[in-house]
């Protein structure tokens, strides 16, 4: 029999923020962590401080969920901080399974996006209760009465049961901690906010039933190991308890408590009980993993494992091949790479590793092509060196058919980028399924393309609407395969010898295309040096030296001026490559190569496949 919950602990409230990204979360979080009074008057606080982490703070993105805690007249309030970019949604997800309620932030200007439809959707599914916050109420351009009427229908068309579309409202201003349940009236500050969280029932529990706990996050202590963070399903806990953990494949396996711990403000803080529905971190249990059950070794009873979406996304993560190899940095072995990815799954329900079946090379698959570049450069900044190819998308087969995945694009730009962007959407097999033009002198578009057509696409979109357009998408499901577009319309200027890149060289290169490399900077061959203007891919030589004809002319070459490089990023790196073409990666450079380097057995095979062809 399942075991029933029939009774609450009133003491707890465990919630997770959640939003599209940027609306606002972290943000809140904050200022709620200052009105529950977690710091001192006057003390130096960070903005956003539970993005902990250096990649985080430096994009001004939350990454992964993270746990903390406030108390609010008495009741101890779990705090669960998701990120809002769709290609972290498995951090939602994985956070979702951990609290009872949500407060569900949408910006007052932007109203719902995509990825608020995301969240929403998993957090009704699970039958989870909402708090509705219009947040940034403070801009110019909020139009709070229209997006409440979007968040409605937003709900309604995501199939919300009478109780779920009974949510409270409130008019935030996350970042001076004020929110309203009037928008005519000015909050003061985040006490109707409280309050509404506190309105939500606590956590339910079957006050007959043994300890149970879902494993729903990992934490690492250097002196305590791996930790299991969780919430308390049934039954409460003491210090030294002795339970068992029940893995993936049903095994019981016996772990002895060392450490008990509860959260509390920013901090874990170490606890002789904790009582059901409260969040709770574990050690002792080294080798536990993300959905595990934890229980008592009298009644084990395992709970469902934590079921995320599917990838939608692969890489390929070799050693680093090239001939500059293992200079810059300090991990370089295949094996090292294998064991840290390895441990990237564990940590991340969202990302999974296969053996590629190709010698010091491995599949890693997740949900999107930002989650693979943050785990690149997180990687490189480790020290690590490796080389990954251009992200592909998982299609499927369903009995003949090849289906791809396709996503539903929405797209605000001014009327006179509409041009460029359509044109764009249809070299990608993109359909456009609705226009509206309000005579703003802005449009807003929506068009259902493939997803292998939006890798990049990005980049190039601010580029064309000059920084000022607005895409968002979400996935929208599997639909037969749209046909073959290239990845990239342009071919690669590839240097033929090894050496270093001569300015005068580079000179002459320019009318070719736009280059990667300047004066003196390392080359081999095979290596991509800059994007050729047609399609097809040259062998250049950036080493040539200019031909001395007098003695005057010695020295000149310096004097060339050239046209400043355009620095590659990682991001853009992964994007621009082709399938026959790799990322180096390195702590300091990134360099685009051919996956074969030899110019001479690169035309032999284009030799061969053209002869297929024919
Ligand atoms: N005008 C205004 N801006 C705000 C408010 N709250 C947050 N912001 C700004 O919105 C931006 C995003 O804030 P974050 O708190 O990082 O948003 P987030 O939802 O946590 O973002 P992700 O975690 O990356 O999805 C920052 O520049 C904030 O300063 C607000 O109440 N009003
Ligand atoms: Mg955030």
């Amino acid at each position: 029999m399942p075991a029933q919950a029939k009774e609450t602990n009133v003491h707890i409230r465990n919630i997770a923020i959640i939003a599209h990204v940027d609306h606002g979360k972290t943000t809140l979080v904050d200022a709620m962590f200052r009105q529950s009074g977690l710091f001192r008057e006057g003390q130096q606080v960070d903005e956003r401080i539970m993005d902990s982490q250096d990649l985080e703070r430096e994009r001004g993105i939350t990454i992964s969920a993270k746990n903390c805690a406030v108390r609010w007249q008495g009741v101890k309030i779990n705090i669960v901080d998701t990120p809002g970019h769709s290609d972290f949604g498995g951090e939602v997800e994985r956070a979702l399974s951990m609290v009872g309620g949500c407060v569900l932030l949408v910006d007052a200007s932007e109203g719902p996006l995509p990825q608020t439809r995301f969240v929403l959707k998993k957090a009704l599914d699970a039958g989870l209760d909402i708090v509705a916050a219009i947040n940034k109420i403070d801009r110019k351009d909020a139009r709070p009465a229209q997006v409440l009427d979007e968040i409605y229908d937003l709900f309604i068309d995501l199939g919300a049961d009478e109780r779920q579309l009974d949510f409270p409202v409130l008019y935030t201003i996350g970042r001076e901690g004020t929110a309203t349940l009037d928008p005519a009236v000015l909050g003061r500050d985040l006490a109707p906010l409280f309050e509404a969280i506190l309105n939500l029932p606590g956590p339910r529990h079957d006050p007959g039933e043994p300890f149970q706990m879902r494993v729903a996050d990992l934490a690492y202590s250097d002196y305590l190991g791996r930790m299991a963070v969780g919430r308390i399903q049934h039954g409460s806990i003491a210090a030294k308890d002795a339970l068992i953990l029940v893995d993936a494949a049903g095994r019981e396996i016996p772990l002895k408590l060392t450490k008990l711990q509860i959260y509390e403000g920013l901090k874990l803080l170490e606890a002789e009980r904790a009582a059901p529905g409260d969040i709770v971190v574990l050690a002792g249990a080294e080798d536990v993993n993300i959905g595990d059950t934890i229980c008592t070794r009298e009644a084990p009873r395992r709970l469902p494992r934590i079921i995320v979406d599917e990838p939608t996304v692969s890489m390929r993560f070799a050693i680093n091949s090239s001939p500059l190899a293992g200079q810059e940095g300090k991990i370089v072995q295949s094996r090292q790479i294998h064991e840290r990815l390895k441990l990237e799954t564990l940590r991340n329900v969202a990302i999974s590793l296969e053996e590629s079946g190709e010698k010091d090379s491995f599949i890693v698959k997740g949900r999107g092509e930002f989650q693979m570049a943050i785990l690149v450069e997180q990687m490189r900044r480790e020290g690590f060196e490796l080389s990954v190819g251009r992200p592909e998308v998982i299609m499927k087969k369903d009995g003949q058919r090849l289906l791809e995945p396709i996503e539903r694009l929405l797209v605000d730009c001014a009327e006179t980028f509409m041009g460029v962007v359509t044109e764009k959407l249809s070299l990608r097999k993109g359909r456009m399924l609705s226009l509206v033009n309000n005579g703003s002198g802005r449009v807003r578009m929506e068009f259902s393309v493939p997803s292998r057509g939006l890798i990049g696409l990005r980049d190039e979109f601010l580029t064309d609407t000059k920084g000022t357009g607005i895409m968002n998408s979400y996935l929208e499901g599997y639909d037969e395969f749209r046909g073959d577009f290239p990845s990239r319309f342009t071919g690669s200027l590839v240097a033929d010898r090894a050496g270093r890149a001569v300015a005068y060289a580079l000179f002459n290169l320019e009318p070719r295309g736009s280059l990667f490399v300047g004066p003196n900077d390392p080359i081999y061959e095979g290596m991509i040096i800059g994007e050729h203007n047609r399609e097809n891919d040259i062998d250049v030589n950036p080493a040539k030296e200019k031909k001395l004809t007098n003695l005057r002319a010695a020295g000149k070459d310096e004097n060339v001026i050239l046209t400043p490089i355009r620095p590659m990023t990682l991001e853009m790196a992964i994007h621009f490559v082709r399938p026959d073409e790799l990322v180096e990666v390195t702590p300091l450079s990134i360099r685009l190569r051919k996956k074969v380097l030899s110019a001479q057995e690169r035309h032999r095979l284009e030799g061969k496949r053209r002869k297929g062809e024919e």
